[in-house]
């Protein structure tokens, strides 16, 4: 079978190892699930009982003790300190949910502790993201002793050397990528540098160590401390970091107060949302319908209300600003579509480029990242989006595998103001004047670490899966899988060869649909391709034989249920 479109440049493999014969059915056994998801959770890396029982239920119990995470129990003994001493503590953090969360989390902690701790959003427009001078000086002369980072601060060399200056204490905690030199905080609690045992930690997960830490020394009852992971699972599914052993544990059980929706905020989010407060939501209704309108208080207006919503114990009032986001989001939404029209038209001339710089004075801060990310999705090589903001010129990046962004910045800082963050997302604000040279420079960068042609799309398949084995018990233990995200992505099977026996564009011609039927079992089902109706519209392939990536889902439609395909990539056309 030939490619249909040699220029999609498409890369299949299938995972690896293939079990040995015979263990799978014994494991699967002892394990009380079915040979086929054993198989899958095997060819992920999960080769013994062992791991596959923590998979499906990692419980807290196996989180590592505090005393492993050098630095911890000091930096919480500081803050002990300053609250001993009746000392007037800050936190800061940032204006996406991960900032947003960690400052709720530590401002939840005090308060339920019965103490007093000023938290700090900066504003996106106004402020910018990281500490500034300004509020740290005016902070200063309002008496804060003891600054608390989240979320930021590891680049914020001068700030906080100005802090220190000032008197003040300094406890940072971040989890973006440090540079070579290290503010002078009195303590530095980034999961990326020393020895912690958990490295992909989010802002807000890293904040959830330092409060437990706290938790174990403050004089007095003790709190609960697993009450804090349903705004530690909101930070990290929103954040996007990897779903490593910690943060599933993190993630899993935060989700299970989330579905409880104690809080008055999350309950009357999940009514704006259309979510009905006793329906289960996992990582998908988090990233897609939750984070969204937390973030479009940072995005377009004032974080201050997202915190506001998450803390308050007054469900109308909850309610009232849930209400409040979700116009904010629906802005967001429109703003972007109309950014995203015009950056993927300036992106179509650029093509001959391995990285794409766009640029437009007009372009609203808020919603770059999101449009940088698209972006990447359709062309597939690293992207900035950069907009005019007080004079200088502010973006955000976003990558592809095999590309490290914040590398690709710190090689290009004799040009830059200001940048920061992680392999595949970054910030930097630069002088108009060096526009040209960084767009030039940039993608040089790309060319040198990529190569010359553009990268192939590489999909990992979980395996091949026939029709004859999907039935709605297999798609059912799928979900076994959630949370899904980075690191744990939704499985994508190989199907065998396919007729297509027709193709519909539906949905203003956005997406496709087909009718496809399996030669060898006789079996008929019904595929969608998603967003593809531009690429694929025009060319029929009805009645041809085709080889798909897919995944499976259950649809239920007055209450007939049935199998779907969701169509990832056709991978090949005979
Ligand atoms: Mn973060």
């Amino acid at each position: 079978m030939n490619p249909i479109n040699p220029k999609t440049r498409i890369k299949w493999l299938l995972r690896e190892p293939e079990p040995p014969p015979g263990e799978i059915s014994d494991l699967a056994q002892s394990l009380d699930i079915s040979p086929a998801l054993c198989r899958l959770l095997y060819q992920r890396g999960m080769t013994t009982y062992e791991d596959i029982h923590f998979f499906l239920s990692p419980g807290l119990r196996y989180l590592k003790p505090l005393e492993e995470w050098d630095g911890l129990a000091r930096a919480a003994s500081l803050i002990a300190d300053s609250i001993s001493k009746n000392e007037k503590i800050a936190v800061w953090g940032d204006y996406d949910v991960d900032g947003i969360t960690s400052v709720a989390l530590i401002k939840d902690f005090f308060t339920r502790k019965g103490l007093d701790i000023l938290p700090i959003l900066p504003h996106r427009l106004e402020d910018g993201y990281g500490l500034n001078c300004q509020e740290i000086e005016s902070l200063a002369r309002e008496g804060v002793r003891t600054l608390i980072t989240v979320d930021c601060g590891i680049s914020n060399l001068q700030e906080v050397t100005r802090a220190v200056e000032l008197g003040m204490k300094v406890i940072l905690t971040d989890h973006h990528r440090p540079g070579e030199v290290l503010p002078q905080a009195d303590a530095i609690i980034n999961p990326k540098t020393c020895s912690c045992p958990h490295p992909e930690l989010s802002g807000v997960g890293t904040a959830f160590f330092l409060m437990a830490a706290l938790n174990n020394i403050l004089p007095g009852q003790a709190l609960d401390i697993r009450n804090f992971l349903d705004l530690v699972a909101l930070g990290t599914i929103a954040d996007l970091v990897e779903l490593d052993r910690t943060n599933r544990i993190l993630v899993k059980n935060g989700l299970l107060l989330l579905n409880k929706a104690e809080r008055p905020g999350i309950r009357a989010l999940k009514e704006v949302s259309g979510i009905h407060h006793k329906d289960s939501i996992g990582a998908g209704e988090v990233g897609f319908a939750l984070g969204p309108r937390l973030n479009a208080a940072g995005r377009l207006d004032d974080p201050a209300m997202a915190l506001e919503l998450l803390l308050t114990p007054d469900f109308e009032l909850a309610q009232n600003l849930a209400q409040r986001l979700n116009k904010l989001n629906d802005q967001r939404k429109k703003t972007e579509e109309q950014i995203l029209a015009q950056a993927r038209d300036m992106a179509l001339g650029m093509l001959h480029n391995r990285a794409l710089v766009l640029f437009d004075p007009q372009w609203h801060t808020g919603v770059i990242g999101i449009v940088a990310s698209r972006m990447v999705d359709e062309f597939h090589r690293p992207c900035f989006v950069l907009t005019r903001e007080n004079g200088l010129i502010k973006g955000s990046g976003r990558s592809i595998k095999g590309f490290d962004l914040y590398q690709g910045l710190c090689s290009l800082s004799h040009i830059l103001i200001k940048f920061g963050g992680h392999g595949l997302a970054a910030g930097l604000s630069i002088e108009e004047d060096n526009l040209d040279d960084f767009r030039r420079m940039f993608d040089l960068e790309v060319v040198n670490t990529l190569g010359p042609e553009k990268a192939a799309r590489e999909i990992l398949l979980d395996g091949r899966l026939n029709f004859n084995e999907l039935t709605p018990e297999f798609i059912a233990e799928l979900e076994l899988l959630q949370p899904l995200g980075p690191g744990n992505p939704r499985p994508v099977f190989l199907s065998p060869e396919l007729l297509v026996l027709d193709q519909t564009l539906f949905g203003n011609d956005k997406h496709l649909r087909f009718n496809l039927k399996d030669p060898a079992s006789g079996i008929c089902l019904r595929a969608q391709f998603w967003r593809r109706g531009d690429s694929w519209g025009q060319t029929s392939i009805t009645g041809r034989k085709v080889v798909l990536a897919y995944t499976p889902a259950v649809n239920t439609y007055r209450g007939v249920t049935s199998i779907r395909l969701n169509i990832r990539e056709i991978l090949a056309v005979e």
